[in-house]
């Protein structure tokens, strides 16, 4: 099964990940993909826990429903981890990387969405690039589950856990624009099936709620790390997982 359509980077690229801090890739995955990865969710444990009314409702996302870990459930996310495609984006941004986590939602109707926030924090002393390829199944249209970025919000780099949850993404920048001159734009986007975003993880995001009556999302996330450090929700694989990988392989998954 190819999961990417042909797609070769360019300069151009390259350029709007170091101006913007993210790139949009329409309708980048094959529809064999999609639909592989959209039942790989709905049929998770958790999902049909969600769906079926048998998972706890103190649940603090009573709308999400995030699956096992699939990269240890799911022989194709397995391969996606070294796909010729994102190998490319990753080589030519970051240079050498690691792959830090994956992970599966569904999101029900009636989901709240996020608020500003950026998903990058170091530890001390740590510079290494934290990046992650954002993957939108079903695409989104604008206010129902919809992204929106901050265009070269990844040069602020505020540490500043408690930007998590703020109203406002100027809240968060800690003077930053006044300090330097730069004004940073807010992009709302709106997204076809299969869409990949890019986006280096200090980039201020958001998401709108879902509204009651749309149809469910279907999202899917994988990280990746420069050597350097590891991250607040960077993965453990287990033995089994990391003994069946080949030696060069074996690599993407060191913990440096
Ligand atoms: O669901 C999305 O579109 C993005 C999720 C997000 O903001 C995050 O995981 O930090």
């Amino acid at each position: 099964m190819r999961i990417f359509q042909d797609r070769p980077i360019t300069d151009e690229d390259v350029a709007r990940y170091r101006e913007d801090g993210f790139i949009v890739f329409e309708s980048i995955m094959t529809d064999e993909a999609r639909s592989h990865f959209i039942d790989f969710i709905d049929q998770s444990p958790e999902v049909q826990d969600l769906l079926n009314g048998t998972r706890p409702l103190t649940h603090k996302k009573p709308f999400h429903g995030s699956t096992r870990n699939p990269l240890l459930n799911d022989p194709v996310t397995e391969r996606m981890v070294d796909d010729p495609f994102l190998v490319e984006v990753l080589s030519r941004t970051i240079g050498e990387f690691r792959f830090d986590h994956a992970g599966c939602t569904l999101h029900r109707p009636g989901s709240k969405g996020f608020a500003w926030h950026h998903d990058c924090y170091w530890g001390p002393g740590q510079r290494n690039a934290y990046v992650g390829f954002l993957t939108y199944l079903d695409g989104f249209r604008r206010g129902d589950g919809s992204l929106s970025v901050v265009r070269g919000s990844h040069r602020v780099q505020n540490p500043d856990p408690q930007a998590r949850g703020a109203k406002d993404w100027r809240d968060l920048t800690g003077g930053w624009m006044e300090r330097t001159g730069v004004q940073l734009e807010e992009v709302h986007l709106e997204l076809p099936a299969g869409s990949v975003v890019f986006h280096n993880t200090w980039n201020y995001h958001s998401v709108s709620p879902k509204p009651a009556g749309s149809a469910p999302r279907h999202y899917m996330y994988i990280g990746y790390r420069q050597p350097g450090g590891l991250f607040p929700a960077s993965m453990t694989l287990d033995e089994a997982f990391l003994n069946r990988q080949s030696p060069e392989r074996r690599k993407l998954f060191e913990r440096d």
